[in-house]
């Protein structure tokens, strides 16, 4: 079996029985294309191929930003719902929550938006002080998707998850450990031998006790009844946010690289 695999954005390298995924595409602060999410998808089943017993999910070390989220770029134009079941970000949570191996989210730098989600709904969350987690849907006048919130209402408390969507600000690494959704802060050059040692004792259980009790706490976690009534007014209330000319603006104003002018409608 090859030991590394580099793709065009991603590279995968194994470790003993560990994967590392690193994301490795600087120039767009790694934001998450269609194109890169392949490529991590990719590595996740050469991965599972390969019976590893832990995943870790990295950007390239020392990096500033870890990733900028979903590739904005790539979010449709209203009239369509941007975070669908079958929008890649959507795809690559599921693959998370579903890898039949614990995921370690390896998190140097700034983590934002739809990589905030990844990063939370990946089991174990390791990161460097610097790092900072910003949930950015206002900012950018997207309605987010249910089983998205969800993610985040499952790893913070519902105060924490509303203060983080409803200001956009980045919380720190700091205030994740002290609310409990970063399990380890570890400095810049000891995270790699830290995550590894982790992987390492994780490999000297039974993988079949962790594999199912992850997918025992996935099914947990998601235990929530919405009768139909209750769906379809979910799906309307999102509509009217991502048909409005809020939205619109939103996805100009990235584009043009300047703050937003929302007007409630
Ligand atoms: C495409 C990008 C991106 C990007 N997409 O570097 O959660 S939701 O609902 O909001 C969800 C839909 C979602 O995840 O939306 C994206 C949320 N993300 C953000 O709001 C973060 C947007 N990015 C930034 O604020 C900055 O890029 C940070 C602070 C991450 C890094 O700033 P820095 O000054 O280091 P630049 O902004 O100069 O970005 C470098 C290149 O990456 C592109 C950006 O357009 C630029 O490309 P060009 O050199 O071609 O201009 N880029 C950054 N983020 N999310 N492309």
């Amino acid at each position: 079996m090859e030991k590394s695999i580099t793709m065009e954005r991603v590279k995968l390298d194994f470790e003993d029985s560990c994967a590392v995924v690193t994301l490795s595409h600087p120039e767009k602060r790694n934001a998450l294309s269609s194109e890169m999410i392949t490529e991590i998808l990719q590595s996740f089943k050469k991965a599972q191929d390969a019976k590893v017993r832990t995943l870790i999910l990295r950007a390239e070390p020392g990096c500033k930003v870890w990733s900028a989220g979903h590739d904005v770029s790539e979010l449709p134009e209203s009239g369509r719902d941007p975070l669908g079941w079958n929008d890649t970000l959507r795809v690559l949570v599921r693959a998370i929550e579903e890898f039949p191996a614990p995921v370690v989210a390896l998190l140097e730098g700034g983590v934002w938006g739809g990589a905030c989600e990844l990063a939370l709904a990946c089991d174990i969350v390791i990161a460097t002080p610097d790092v900072t987690f910003a949930i950015t849907p206002a900012r950018l006048g997207i309605p987010y998707n249910v089983t998205g919130l969800l993610t985040f209402m499952n790893v913070v408390s519902f105060h924490v998850a509303k203060e983080m969507a409803f200001t956009a600000q980045p919380m720190s690494a700091e205030q994740g450990r002290n609310l409990g959704f970063v399990n380890h802060i570890v400095p810049h050059m000891e995270i790699t031998s830290f995550c590894l040692s982790m992987a390492a004792e994780i490999a000297k259980l039974s993988p079949m006790s962790i594999r199912v009790m992850k997918e025992e706490m996935r099914i947990l976690a998601s235990a929530h009844s919405l009768t139909p009534r209750m769906f379809e007014r979910v799906e309307g209330l999102r509509r009217e946010v991502y048909d409005s000319p809020d939205y619109t603006e939103g996805l100009r104003a990235f584009r043009e690289k300047r703050p937003p002018v929302f007007r409630g409608g």
